[in-house]
């Protein structure tokens, strides 16, 4: 009978059929889901954190409530992302207790500091960037409620990808300060931007995999290859540089060639040892636990309304 069910999900991946919450699953196919979509969930909702840093001193009125607007935008998608995990059979609960316990990831990225206010419009620009690579892809995912998901978030995602290049654009032209400041952003999020797309493919183990399940459409380099030949000309175009001593347009192959990233402190970082991840983390365990109050109270107050309407 297994047998069965198993060539239905398989006929049905073959035929980019998407898999449904109801439908029959590999337990394996449904483990990697919620991890995944668990750790993008995680990362949706402790990436407000930066940004957060600079809502009190955003330069102007119409920055703030630009700002304001766009981590509003990232707590929905968590919100969309733990629904679309909750799907497979998880309590929302739990992968959020694993994530504060450092047993769930969440995007390394996350753990870099924002030290000026440009670095919220390269994260705007680079980091929003490089999600909106990585996420056009997913909305080809097998799994619909994923899938689905993603065509969303992409459209908020594309915003804020515009207004960051929009604030950027703003200092490139301004001051020989506010040069400098961008040009300081860049070069410190430049290889941690490139670090998101996950470890060369050669070292990821879950990817041979999950392409087979056609969870991912491409691998973690061909996203990251993608990322940089999309924003050198963006870099250019602002009159900003690169700091990358290996970066080149390569004519034969038709993309730029980049260096090697650090790949040492890519997994410090997502050890649990990078410049932020304690502060992150103790951050939402606070708001998680100052937030008990709000949830009990909702909780008898749906209690009182079944009973009302029980009655
Ligand atoms: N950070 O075998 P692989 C956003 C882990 S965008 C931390 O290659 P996989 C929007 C990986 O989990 C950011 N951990 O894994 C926003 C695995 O560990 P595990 C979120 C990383 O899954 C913008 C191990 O390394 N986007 O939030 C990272 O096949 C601005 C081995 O790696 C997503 O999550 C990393 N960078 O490929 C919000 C997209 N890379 O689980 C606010 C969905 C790898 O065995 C402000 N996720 N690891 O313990 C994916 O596409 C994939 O999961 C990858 C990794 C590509 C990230």
């Amino acid at each position: 009978m297994d047998n069965q069910y198993q060539e239905n999900f398989e006929n049905k991946l073959e035929a980019d059929i998407n898999i449904e919450p109801k439908d029959w699953m590999p337990d394996a196919y449904r483990k990697n889901l919620i991890r995944q979509i668990g750790q993008h969930a995680h990362s949706e909702v402790i990436g407000m954190l930066p940004e957060a840093n600079w809502l009190t001193r955003a330069p102007t009125l119409r920055r703030k409530a630009i700002l304001l607007a766009k981590i509003q935008d990232e707590a929905g998608h968590g919100l969309y992302l733990y629904s679309a995990a909750e799907t497979l059979g998880c309590s929302r609960q739990d992968i959020y207790q694993k994530m504060l316990d450092g047993k769930m990831k969440y995007s390394s990225i996350f753990n870099y500091p924002t030290l000026n206010w440009a670095d919220v419009g390269v994260i705007g620009w680079l980091v929003d960037g490089a999600a909106i690579v990585n996420q056009v892809a997913l909305c080809r995912a097998s799994y619909g409620p994923y899938a689905r998901a993603m065509v969303k978030i992409c459209k908020e995602e594309s915003f804020h990808q515009r207004q960051g290049y929009e604030a950027v654009t703003v200092l490139a032209n301004g001051t020989p300060q506010q040069q400098a400041m961008l040009q300081d952003a860049i070069n410190r999020f430049w290889w941690p931007v490139l670090m998101m797309f996950g470890p060369n493919d050669s070292d990821s183990p879950h990817s041979a995999q999950s392409m087979a399940w056609k969870i991912k459409r491409f691998s973690n380099d061909e996203l990251r290859q993608k990322f940089v030949d999309n924003t050198v000309p963006q870099v250019e175009a602002l009159g900003m540089t690169i700091p990358d001593p290996d970066l080149q347009w390569d004519e034969s192959i038709g993309h730029y060639r980049f260096g090697e990233i650090d790949w040492e402190e890519f997994y410090q970082v997502i050890k649990g040892e990078g410049i932020c991840n304690y502060e992150r983390v103790e951050a939402k365990r606070k708001a998680w636990e100052d937030g008990a109050w709000v949830r009990e109270g909702a909780m008898a107050y749906s209690q009182k309304q079944q009973a009302i309407q029980a009655a």
